[in-house]
C-alpha cells in the first residue's frame, strides 16, 4: 500500500527564479504570553500560565511572563520598529483574561483598550493586524471549571471572539481562531509540558474535540460581527512527516503519527471528520460517551477565508512495536538542528504547502509562522549577527516560492518571532527574534536576519541572483550580509 505520507512531493527541481505575487503580506508574529508583561496592568485576570509558571520546576529556567519584553508599555516603540523593517502585517494575540478576566462576565474595557490603540498604531504605519484569539493563555477561572477539557469553554471562547471583533472589528481584517490547537491538546494535557499541565490521553483528546467545536462557534461569531469584510482562519501547526525507510512498517507507522500530529485537525477543520483510520484506535482512549456530539463536526468545519500554516521542522518516523497507541517513534535529527533541537529543513515546508493544496485545497494558505532560535549573543554592536537565522529563513522563504510556483495559493509568510521572548516551559533561553532583547534594559538590537527580511520585503522576495546557501545552519553561509541598521 502507498503511505499517506509522501515524502517525494514538493522535492522537484526548484523554481529558479522566487517570485511572490503582488500583495503578499510579509509579517512577523508574536503572542501576549510571551511578550506584553503587565499581568496585572488594567484590570487583566489570571491565566493559566501565570498560575504553571509558579510551579516549581515547570519552566527550565524559572522564568514567567511577568515582565517578558515590557510591550505592553513599550508597544509604540516595537510598531516603529515593524515600520523599519517595511512590514506589510504583523500577527499578534489577545489575551483572554485582559478581556475577560474570568473568562466570561463582565468585559474589562480596559483590556480592550490597549489592542484597540495597538491595531490604531499598526494602522497608522499602514500595518495590516492580524489578530489571532487564542495564543495558550486562558484564564485560570475557566479552567478551575475545567477548562478545555469542559464543552462549556467552546462557547465561552465564542462569546470571547465576539466581544473582540465587536470593539476592533473596524480595524482589524484578518482573524486567526486558535494557534495550534495540537500543542493546546497534547504538550499541555497528555505530555503536560505546557500549561495546564495534565497528563491524559482522555484529558487531551477531549481538549482537542473542544477546541475544533470552539473554532466553529468562533468563526460563526465572528461572521456575525463582521459579515463579509472579516478574513477568517485557524492556525494548524504541521510537520513535515517522513518514514525512516521505504519499509512497509516504517511507511504505516508514519501514516499514522502524520494522522495524529497533522490529520486529527485538518480532517475535521477541513472535512469535518476525524481521520478515519485512527478513530478506530484513538477513540477508545476517551471513551467516547457523549463527547462528540452530532452535529459538532459540522460545527468544526466552518468555512474558513484561509488556512495558517506553522512549520519549523520535519520528523522523521519508524515503526516501534509495543509503543501505545502509535507504535511509532519519531527519531532523533541527523542533519543540522536549532538551538531547539529541532531539525533544519526547507523542503519540509514546500512538502506540508503542498500538502494541504493537493490533499484540502486548493485554499488560501498564510505561512503564519516560520522561524529557528540559535545562541544569539550581543557585545553592544549596533547589529547582531545571526548567520544561521538568515540563512534558515531564506531557505525557507525560497520553499515557500517553490510550492507558490507549483500553484500552491500562499498570501503570506510571518518570521517567528519578531522580538526575542519567553519560549513557554523553555524560558528565555531560545531567541527567535529578529531583533534581540537585553532583557535588564529592554533595549531591542537589530539582528542581521532583520536586515535582510527588510531587503526581502523591499524587493518582494529574496534576491535572485544570490544562490540561497539552502537553509543550512552553517555560520557563514549565509547570503549576502545587508549593510545598516534599519534607517
Ligand atoms: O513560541 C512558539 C509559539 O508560541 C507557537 N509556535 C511555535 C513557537 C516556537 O516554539
Amino acid at each position: 500500500m502507498r503511505s499517506r505520507v509522501d515524502a517525494s512531493r514538493g522535492l522537484a527541481p526548484r523554481a529558479l527564479r522566487p517570485s511572490f505575487p503582488e500583495g503578499f503580506l510579509w509579517g512577523a508574529a508574536t503572542s501576549a504570553y510571551q511578550i506584553e508583561g503587565s499581568v496585572d496592568a488594567d484590570g487583566r485576570g489570571e491565566s493559566i500560565w501565570d498560575r504553571f509558571c509558579r510551579e516549581p520546576g515547570r519552566i527550565r529556567d524559572g522564568g514567567t511572563g511577568a515582565t517578558a519584553c515590557d510591550h505592553y508599555r513599550r508597544y509604540r516603540e516595537d510598531v516603529a520598529r515593524m515600520a523599519e523593517l517595511g512590514l506589510k502585517a504583523y500577527r499578534f494575540s489577545v489575551a483572554w483574561p485582559r478581556v475577560f478576566p474570568t473568562g466570561t462576565g463582565p468585559v474589562n474595557p480596559r483590556g480592550l483598550d490597549f489592542y484597540r490603540r495597538l491595531v490604531d498604531a499598526l494602522r497608522a504605519r499602514a500595518i495590516e493586524p492580524v489578530v489571532t484569539l487564542y495564543h495558550w493563555d486562558l484564564p485560570q477561572a475557566l479552567q478551575d471549571r475545567g477548562g478545555w477539557a469542559r464543552r462549556d469553554t467552546a462557547a465561552r471562547f465564542a462569546e470571547f471572539a465576539a466581544t473582540v471583533a465587536r470593539a476592533l472589528g473596524d480595524g482589524v481584517r484578518y482573524w486567526i481562531t486558535l494557534n495550534e490547537p495540537w500543542v493546546v491538546a497534547f504538550v499541555g494535557h497528555l505530555f503536560g509540558e505546557h500549561a495546564p499541565g495534565i497528563r491524559s490521553w482522555a484529558v487531551a483528546l477531549a481538549v482537542a474535540h473542544h477546541q475544533l467545536l470552539a473554532h466553529g462557534l468562533a468563526v460563526r461569531a465572528l461572521r456575525a460581527e463582521g459579515g463579509g469584510r472579516f478574513q477568517v482562519g485557524i492556525t494548524l501547526d504541521q510537520v513535515a512527516v517522513r518514514p525512516a525507510t521505504q519499509d512497509e512498517a516504517d511507511a504505516a507507522a508514519a501514516g499514522r503519527f502524520d494522522g495524529w500530529r497533522n490529520r486529527w485537525f485538518l480532517d475535521p477543520v477541513l472535512r469535518g471528520r476525524y481521520p478515519a483510520d485512527l478513530w478506530p484506535l484513538l477513540a477508545p482512549l476517551w471513551r467516547p460517551a457523549g463527547l462528540v456530539r452530532p452535529g459538532d463536526l459540522d460545527v468544526a468545519r466552518a468555512r474558513i477565508d484561509f488556512l495558517g500554516v506553522n512549520y519549523y521542522s520535519p520528523a522523521v518516523v519508524r515503526h516501534a512495536p509495543g509503543r501505545p497507541p502509535l507504535e511509532a517513534e519519531v527519531l532523533s535529527p541527523r542533519g543540522p538542528v536549532t538551538a531547539m533541537g529541532w531539525a533544519i529543513d526547507p523542503g519540509g515546508l514546500a512538502q506540508v504547502l503542498l500538502r494541504v493544496h493537493h490533499e484540502y485545497g486548493p485554499l488560501p494558505i498564510m505561512v503564519t509562522e516560520n522561524g529557528a532560535a540559535f545562541p544569539d549573543r550581543w557585545d553592544g554592536e549596533p547589529v547582531v549577527d545571526d548567520p544561521q537565522r538568515v540563512a534558515y529563513l531564506d531557505g525557507h522563504v525560497r520553499a515557500v516560492a517553490d510550492a507558490i510556483a507549483r500553484g500552491v495559493d500562499v498570501r503570506g509568510y510571518f518570521v517567528w518571532s519578531l522580538l526575542d521572548n519567553f519560549e513557554w516551559a523553555r524560558g528565555y533561553g531560545p531567541r527567535f527574534g529578529l531583533f534581540y532583547v537585553d532583557y535588564p534594559s529592554q533595549r531591542r538590537v537589530p539582528k542581521a536576519s532583520a536586515l535582510w527580511y527588510r531587503e526581502v520585503i523591499a524587493r518582494n522576495g529574496p534576491d535572485a541572483s544570490v544562490p540561497s546557501p539552502g537553509g543550512q545552519a552553517e555560520p557563514g553561509r549565509a547570503p549576502r550580509r545587508p549593510s545598516g541598521p534599519p534607517a
